[in-house]
């Protein structure tokens, strides 16, 4: 049975590199940015991103008429790995060039469910939480041990589990209904799993619109068959 990954092992655990054959990823990760002296390193982040049809998958999403204004935009979905926070520039490129090795086969992620975190009385989140087959916990564990192998923290207090944040909701929001909850365990049944065709690091602005995701560096995901 699958279970949430809710804890990473702490281990170094390395997928074996994968060469070859049509599902190679790029032998060196895509610096979308890094040369740019005017990148910042702040609140970085790694996640996996989407493909194009899971993208507009999840664009589809109903989640109820209040959510509107509140749902974070298609360009900016993602399912965070790891959470770094401000690094020097140095490590910064370090981590952009080590993340290649990271990467591991992944097959598309079934979705567990649909929710309101922390809960519907008190809603300040609404995610697509997935299942998290063996591929996905050895990739996140992968990116955990590459940070740490550069001596960057980890902010590792908050326990491992696989999310895509669709809206945010500000705080004192009132009670989500059980008729609108129902609204979007329902859409959540009917979507596929999701493929995840690449792995990012981010940096994140704060705007008034709320937060902008900055790609710095991409590498390929390639697929895994689903079992
Ligand atoms: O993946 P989502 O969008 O749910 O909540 C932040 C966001 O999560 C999370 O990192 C993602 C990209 O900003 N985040 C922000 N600060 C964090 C922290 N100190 C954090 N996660 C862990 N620790």
């Amino acid at each position: 049975m699958r279970t949430l990954c809710r804890r990473l092992p702490d281990g170094q655990l390395r997928a074996a590199p994968l060469t070859g054959g049509a599902h190679s990823p790029r032998v060196e990760a895509m610096p979308v940015a890094p040369q740019d002296a005017d990148v910042d390193w702040h609140r970085t982040f790694i996640a996996l991103v989407p493909d194009a049809p899971t993208r507009s998958e999840w664009e589809a999403f109903g989640i109820g008429e209040d959510m509107i204004g509140r749902r974070v935009a298609a360009d900016q979905l993602h399912l965070t790995l790891a959470f770094l926070g401000s690094i020097p520039r140095e490590r910064g490129l370090a981590l952009a060039a080590g993340l290649a090795s990271t990467v591991t086969a992944l097959p598309a992620l079934k979705i567990e469910r649909f929710a309101y975190w922390p809960n519907p009385a008190h809603p300040r989140l609404a995610v697509l939480t997935f299942e998290c087959p063996q591929p996905l916990v050895e990739l996140a564990a992968n990116v955990r041990g590459l940070v740490r192998s550069l001596g960057l923290p980890i902010d590792d207090h908050r326990p491992f589990r696989p999310h895509v944040t669709l809206a945010r909701l500000p705080r004192h929001s009132r009670p989500v209904s059980p008729e609108a909850l129902l609204v979007g365990e329902q859409s959540a049944l009917a979507l596929p799993a999701s493929r995840f065709a690449t792995l990012m690091l981010y940096s994140s602005t704060l705007e008034r619109s709320g937060a902008r995701y900055r790609p710095l560096a991409a590498v390929d995901v390639p697929a895994a068959p689903l079992d």
